[in-house]
């Protein structure tokens, strides 16, 4: 039986990055006089690597014009990244990262019928923060069973430990669960703790080849767009994820 529903927060509840988390490094390169720029195109090599400090430093391993000194490096990253997350939360509270589609009425779905929610992101708090006030009002967190985040779980996706410390705090073995991903570390994530997990791709993880989801489509407002038999509603709603939840589990 279905009993939870743990969402990943980038690229899945929002299409955060192109203009959100990519804008707002730029904004922290620029603002520190640092002439670097991540167009979209780069910046979507870039989140091969999950955690935007792990990203900066990667990016910076192969710049000349970075600090050679470890430490130095570290210490600009840390500044990077803390002011990156100051303009993150200012684009999302201008309301400039809408939700994607379906992911308010599901989550309505999941509150009405009783099925608990949870947040499982390689993302910082303070940016989860940000997005969900703006979308469900100071109070959020209180519908929410366990919010894991960056700080909690610093082994970051592909790594399961997100998944394995939602599952210990919802008190709930993995196939109780459904997680909502975007992403192929995401899904990685998932699978590696057994959690069965669904795929609304996102714009930047449109190729899905080596993964193992439970189902996958384009978006939960979409629901034609799915590997799995079509769901009778006009978008992937709690009943239809019950029904390849079931499908799946007595396999
Ligand atoms: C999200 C990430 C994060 C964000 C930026 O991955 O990798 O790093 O891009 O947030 P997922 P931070 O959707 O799989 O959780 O800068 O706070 O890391
Ligand atoms: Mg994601």
């Amino acid at each position: 039986m279905l009993r939870a529903l743990i969402w990943d927060v980038d690229g899945t509840l929002a299409e955060t990055e192109r203009d959100g988390h990519r804008r707002a490094f730029n904004a922290a390169f620029s603002q520190l006089g640092l002439t670097w720029s991540w167009d979209v195109a780069y910046y979507g090599e870039l989140l091969r690597i999950t955690g935007g400090y792990e990203r900066l430093m990667h990016d910076m391993a192969s710049r000349a014009d970075a600090p050679q000194d470890a430490a130095q490096r570290e210490e600009l990253a840390r500044e990077v990244h803390h002011l990156k997350n100051r303009h993150y939360a200012w684009l999302v509270r201008q309301g400039r990262i809408p939700l994607r589609e379906g992911v308010r009425d599901l989550i309505e779905d999941c509150v009405r019928e009783g099925v608990r929610l949870a947040i499982a992101t390689t993302t910082s708090r303070s940016n989860v923060d940000a997005l969900m006030e703006v979308h469900f009002g100071l109070e959020w967190a209180q519908r929410f069973a366990s919010i894991a985040c960056a700080e909690d779980a610093p082994l970051k996706k592909p790594h399961p430990q997100v998944y394995t410390l939602t599952l210990e705090r919802l008190g709930l073995a993995p196939h109780e669960t459904v997680a909502m991903e975007d992403s192929p570390n995401g899904v990685a994530a998932a699978c590696e703790a057994g959690v069965p997990v669904l795929v609304a791709a996102s714009e930047y993880f449109k190729e899905h080849d080596a993964v193992r989801p439970l189902a996958l489509g384009e978006s939960l407002a979409q629901p034609l767009t799915w590997n799995q038999p079509a769901c009778s509603d006009a978008r992937v709603g709690l009943d239809c994820i019950r029904t390849w939840h079931a499908a799946t589990v007595a396999a």
